[in-house]
């Protein structure tokens, strides 16, 4: 695997095949160069004191780990320093970020999440950033909140990357779904998951089992059944996982299949859900319809939502396609 191809030459010849423009490989480079950061610094935690919180909240109402800050502005830097953005906007930033005066502006939008799934940083589990790109208005040198209200279809890109007992990019253009695990010998990300795809069928569902009490009927009548197993509507046994970091989940569905729940429930109603839209939802939706699955809200299919608000929430059910198909059924017969 030591001659695999880099993410550089894999980039290289999507722009020479026309498919994306300069701006697009610089900020994917700049994108990759962000993580190899965080990757660094989420791998040295303690040994350099960047573990446990910072005693701050953020736009969410979320205790902030250090690491969240730091890995927020670094990456925000980097992007703004690249110059292929026009605006950018983060998990822990309240407002769009506008770019400092005299900074370029690129052709880009790109919402990430910096630091995903964080809580679990401090019990040295897996966590990761989550990234999607977007077109900006043409010729508007602070593009507003407005801006970014774009729905998961007209995403340019989305991708995640895993900081766990490997460093793995995952990339989608829309053509498709690729992999590149970081070789420290070499500080690049080389192409070692070409073309992901989840299986259609699964028997593994995440879920955070001590919201049951709070859902609706269809994701209870689910779960129940996949309790059941071979005892019940099913016709095999299932298993459950439940990392507390999506970018795990997201990623063990990619490599063997499963279904990802964070459902609408009565503890989270009045926000919409758990998971957040822009930054979240619809950057792993695209990943996960590209590999062949589904990601919906329940009722509806999460890319086609017409955001209103920079941090909205929505609940996200998502993973293989017979799977999800089941329950957006159940969602159907109410
Ligand atoms: P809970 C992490 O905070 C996160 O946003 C996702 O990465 C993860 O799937 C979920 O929340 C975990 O939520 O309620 O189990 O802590």
């Amino acid at each position: 695997m030591s001659d695999a191809k880099r993410l550089s030459q894999y980039l290289a010849e999507h722009q020479r095949q026309g498919r994306v423009d300069a701006d697009f490989v610089g900020l994917i480079s700049d994108v990759a160069a962000g993580c190899k950061l965080i990757a660094d610094q989420v791998g040295r935690g303690n040994l350099i004191g960047l573990l446990g919180s910072a005693e701050t909240e953020n736009v969410q109402g979320e205790t902030q780990k250090k690491l969240d800050i730091i890995s927020n502005d670094e990456f925000t830097d980097i992007l703004t320093e690249g110059g292929h953005v026009a605006g950018l906007a983060s998990e822990e930033m309240d407002e769009v970020y506008d770019l400092p005066a005299g900074k370029h502006r690129g052709p880009y939008l790109c919402t990430y999440d910096p630091l995903d799934g964080s809580s679990n940083i401090d019990v040295n589990v897996t966590v990761g950033t989550i990234f999607s790109v977007l077109k900006a208005p043409t010729g508007k040198e602070n593009p507003t909140e407005e801006d970014f209200m774009q729905p998961g279809t007209e995403q340019v890109a989305a991708g995640y990357v895993t900081y766990g007992p490997s460093t793995i990019l995952v990339l989608t253009i829309g053509d498709g779904v690729d992999g590149f695990t970081l070789d420290r010998s070499v500080g690049e990300f080389k192409l070692t998951h070409p073309n992901m795809t989840i299986p259609e069928d699964t028997a593994e569902f995440a879920i955070n089992m001590s919201n049951m009490r709070f859902w609706d009927a269809p994701v209870k009548r689910y779960v129940d059944e996949c309790l059941a197993g071979t005892e019940g509507e099913r016709d095999k046994d299932f298993n459950m996982r439940w990392v507390a970091s999506m970018v795990a989940e997201v990623h063990r569905i990619l490599v063997r299949g499963g279904v990802f729940m964070y459902p609408i429930d009565s503890k989270h109603r009045e926000r919409g859900g758990k998971l957040r839209l822009m930054y979240e939802a619809n950057p792993m939706s695209m990943i996960v319809e590209q590999a062949g699955g589904l990601s919906i809200t329940g009722p509806d299919r999460i890319m086609t939502i017409e955001p209103e608000k920079l941090h909205q929430r929505v609940p996200v059910i998502l993973g293989s396609k017979n799977e999800v198909q089941r329950i957006w059924d159940y969602h159907k017969e109410g």
